[in-house]
């Protein structure tokens, strides 16, 4: 039997995606990706001054909330060559791995255990049994049969007065959940204590960049003082007690990772070995990163903790150099979009050429019945030497692990070791899920060694955050281009800015969801999140679990990867939230 599954909107996620899904005697046999809502931000940056890109970009989004104002500053230092302070690049990391950690475990917590763990089940569990599970797993304190209890109570109420709140919506009671209830009603206390630990931990980007979310950037460096007076005698957030505070919150994300993420990540994995395996969301094969995380300067990728590259067809012998400026290597098609070129063709344009004009017949694209056969998505299809190529944490994980990153190899080995599975086993939604895990405890730990430098900076009479050096604009050629790269949460993240006379010529952004969510191409080559959703057999057509599940895996955030703009500011559609 044929059968057409719509899962509109995909939730806990950020911004809009739908996934329609053809199914063919109980599985999937082809899938489309499609993000329905537009907004906008890269035609808005054109003829700006380029130092002040970054607070318009920033607003792409509010989930990775810092990204896209360093990929921003970043590139208009690289269009300029201008370097910045050591201590100016120890404290983006720091930055950008506090985010990493941030939204890691959010998401395994508030976006992707309900896949997995069923809620409603907590409450058929012992509480004293729970205790012996947790304390069997893990050091973490808050374990005592006492404090499953009153999780368990604070649940019954909800459930009780028929208002699940937070935990509404869910597939409960599916046969797909495989845990046992004390699994379940731990999981459920860690949902529960990973809100609090959350809000604590956001404060290290207040202490460098004023606030979170959008904490403040510079180009040139930082914008924030750093001194080593006490008791706001300074005048700066980064004082003795500034630093003090983000030693203790680096603290808190080491142990909130090593006591309650890793061990919920292998106690969950253990119980769906399947999701390692063939037909459940192995994808595309190809894998890309851009490479972050410099130890001597953005200008010195040889020095990044997570180095560049291209994995093709999962040959981890091998890696491609990628080049951010090559016309041929990084570009995006706009077939299957609801865009046209201006020329008509869908020849594929790099970034520093792109552009953004809407094409659709009629008022608004049909989201209705998606036109799969045509255009069908407000994404673009970016594409590496015209390739699909995923992005994000297995990407990452994949490159540390097959260059012989010493900490990966051997937290990947011994995962793989506990759960008995091959290295094969990360190509798939579980191996997904679980390198994000792996990640965020190599970017922890890897913190802790960037504070240390910059104490040790500091302590040496080097107080230097900011290089005021090519601030003024007449200094600067009339002409310039330059590329800003990261690696983002979700992946590879590019941004390309184009500079004449001081002022803002071109500006895109080619953004991680955009890489994995994006629709097919001209060649009908489809995007990573349709590949991966392909071959998956569906249980019940009516609780689509299983997209759900891979589709979560990658993380979606649509806000970010539909981030153009409508130049007439017209109303491009309404979306009904229900
Ligand atoms: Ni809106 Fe983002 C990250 C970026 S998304 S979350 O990480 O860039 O793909
Ligand atoms: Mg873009």
């Amino acid at each position: 039997m044929n059968q057409r599954i719509v899962v509109d909107p995909v939730t806990r996620i950020e911004g809009h995606l739908r996934i329609e899904a053809r199914v063919e005697d109980g599985r999937i046999a082809s899938a489309y990706s499609s993000g329905t809502m537009v907004r906008g931000i890269e035609t808005i940056c054109q003829g700006r001054d380029p130092r002040d890109l970054w607070a318009f970009v920033q607003r792409i989004c509010g989930v990775c909330t810092l990204v896209h104002g360093l990929a921003s500053v970043r590139a208009v230092e690289n269009a300029l060559d201008y370097k910045i302070p050591p201590n100016a690049e120890l404290i983006r990391n720091l930055m950008v791995g506090a985010q990493y950690v941030h939204d890691h475990v959010m998401h395994f917590y508030h976006l992707h255990a309900l896949d997995w763990v069923d809620v409603v089940s907590a409450l058929q569990a012992d509480p004293k049994a729970t205790s012996e599970l947790a304390q069997s797993l893990s050091s973490y304190p808050r374990s005592s049969p006492g404090y499953f209890a009153d999780v368990q109570k604070k649940l019954k109420t909800f459930v009780d007065g028929g208002q699940l709140g937070i935990f509404a919506n869910g597939y409960w009671g599916h046969p797909a959940y495989k845990l046992p209830p004390e699994a379940n009603l731990m999981a459920v206390a860690h949902y529960l204590d990973a809100l609090e630990w959350q809000r604590e931990v956001a404060e290290l980007h207040a202490v460098f960049g004023g606030k979170n979310p959008h904490p403040n950037m510079v180009v040139g460096g930082m914008p924030c003082a750093i001194s080593l007076d006490s008791g706001g005698q300074a005048g700066t957030s980064v004082d003795v007690s500034g630093l003090e505070r983000v030693r203790n919150i680096i603290g808190k994300m080491q142990s909130f990772v090593d006591q309650v993420y890793i061990p919920d990540t292998l106690a969950i994995a253990g119980f769906y070995k399947d999701w390692f395996g063939p037909g459940h969301g192995e994808g595309i094969g190809n894998f890309m990163c851009y490479g972050d995380f410099p130890a001597k300067g953005y200008g010195d990728p040889s020095s990044y903790l997570v180095p560049g590259g291209v994995i093709m067809n999962r040959d981890l012998s091998h890696i491609e150099p990628v080049d951010l400026d090559a016309d041929d290597q990084i570009q995006e098609f706009v077939a299957r979009s609801w865009y046209a070129y201006g020329d008509g063709k869908d020849a594929g344009l790099h970034p520093y050429a792109g552009e953004t004009d809407f094409a659709f017949s009629g008022p608004e694209p049909p989201y209705q019945q998606l036109d799969v056969a045509n255009q069908y998505s407000w994404l673009k299809s970016p594409r590496w030497r015209g390739q699909p190529v995923e992005v994000g944490p297995l990407a990452r994980v994949l490159m540390l692990y097959t260059t012989g990153h010493e900490q990966t190899r051997e937290l990947v080995d011994r995962t793989l070791a506990r759960l008995e599975l091959p290295v094969d086993a990360l190509y798939s939604t579980m191996g997904r899920t679980a390198a994000r895990t792996l990640e965020t405890k190599v970017i922890g730990d890897a913190m802790s060694g960037w504070f240390d430098q910059l104490l040790t900076n500091i302590r040496a009479g080097d107080h230097k955050t900011f290089n005021d050096s090519l601030w003024d604009p007449s200094t600067w050629p009339a002409k310039a281009r330059g590329v800003g790269h990261m690696e983002a949460p979700r992946g590879a993240l590019g941004h390309w800015i184009v500079i004449e006379n001081g002022k803002t010529a071109n500006y895109q952004a080619v953004v991680p969801s955009t890489w994995n969510a994006g629709p097919r191409d001209s060649a009908d080559q489809p995007g990573p999140y349709e590949a991966a959703l392909k071959g998956h057999a569906v249980h019940d057509a009516h609780q689509p679990i299983e997209i759900l599940r891979t589709v979560h895996s990658f993380d979606p955030c649509i806000a970010c990867a539909v981030h153009l703009f409508d130049p007439k500011a017209e109303e491009v559609t309404r979306i009904r939230v229900c």
